[in-house]
């Protein structure tokens, strides 16, 4: 159980903040950072580290990754999470949320090669669910699962509806903040709370205990089964997605794709070009189309 220190142990990172990490082998939870100024680790990474005392430890080596989510702006990308296998995006009926956020999260995820859902939360507040349900609807005809639940006023639905979906599947919870994901990990992970003090004491955060990415296992639903918890964000930077990548994550071009009078077309301006033929007859939406365009010229921006 106790290992002596420089023992080399396989882990879990579990919680990021800044440089410093919670990783977690079998239930212990380490205190750790990374070799000199080294920043790429991120939540669900698998590690190799080297214990240095009870509660601490130096991560040696990172696991090759099956699958790495992130965001990032002109001058930097953030890691949000590795090896996940499927991303929900939660939306509530109020607040409001953005449809530049959803898409954004949805072309994150194709770029990474990622599963993505929809969670609608809070379908207890019917005066919005009608106008939220509309707004939702072009993200159901692209072929994204919407999932309606309510965290507060049915959370035994709820969790009837996530938890088969969660069994044997590394999850993130991403959105606003402010549409209930934290209440949806609460509902799954009755000890949350607990898991939470215990991981914003080992990265020395103090009161700042929302802004970090956490993840939980949840045994319950069987092994290989976590969910990660992630602050609310207010932008989705895209930055590092090439062109050639951005076409293929708008899963609305993929009928379109070769069938431009110019082959490297980039379905902005160009005489033919079948994308743009698309979008004229509304089989593409010109919200999608316009954020395309603008994905393109933040890909042009890059400083990195
Ligand atoms: N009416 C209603 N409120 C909810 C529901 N789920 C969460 N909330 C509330 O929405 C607010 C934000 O929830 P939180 O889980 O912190 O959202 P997060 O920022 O996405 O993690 C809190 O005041 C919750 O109590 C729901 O199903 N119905
Ligand atoms: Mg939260
Ligand atoms: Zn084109």
């Amino acid at each position: 159980m106790n290992a002596p220190a420089n023992v080399k142990l396989s882990a879990t990172i579990i919680a990021a903040h800044g440089r410093h990490y919670v990783a977690e082998v079998d239930g212990l939870k380490l205190q750790c950072v990374t070799r000199g100024k080294k920043t790429n680790v991120a939540v669900g990474d698998r590690v190799t580290l080297s214990k240095t005392s009870a509660d601490q430890g130096v991560i040696d080596a990172i696991a090759e990754r099956q699958t790495l989510l992130y965001r990032s702006d002109q001058y930097k990308s953030k890691l949000l999470a590795a090896n996940l296998t499927q991303i929900f995006i939660v939306v509530a009926t109020e607040p409001g949320f953005a449809d530049d956020l959803v898409s954004r999260s949805l072309v994150a995820a194709e770029a990474a090669g990622i599963k993505a859902h929809l969670i609608l939360n809070k379908t207890d507040v019917e005066a919005s669910l009608p106008r939220t349900r509309e707004r939702l609807q072009p993200y159901a005809a692209l072929g994204y699962p919407v999932y309606e639940v309510s965290a507060k006023a049915r959370p035994e639905e709820t969790l009837a509806i996530l938890k088969p979906l969660l069994a044997g599947q590394s999850s993130i919870l991403i959105g606003q903040s402010g549409m209930g994901k934290s209440s949806l990990i609460n509902l799954l992970v009755p000890d949350a709370d607990i898991a939470v003090r215990e991981i914003s004491a080992a990265l020395d955060t103090g009161k700042h205990t929302t802004t970090f990415t956490r993840l939980y296992q949840l045994p319950e639903l069987g092994p290989d089964s976590s969910i990660i918890d992630s602050p609310g964000f207010q932008e989705f930077g895209l930055y590092h997605l090439s062109e050639g990548m951005l076409e293929r994550a708008f899963v609305d071009f993929a009928p379109y794709l070769g069938h431009c009078k110019f082959y490297n077309c980039r379905h902005l301006i160009e005489p033919q070009c079948s994308v743009l033929a698309a979008v004229a007859d509304g089989k593409i939406t010109k919200m999608r189309h316009t954020l395309y365009g603008q994905l393109l010229h933040e890909s042009a921006q890059t400083l990195y």
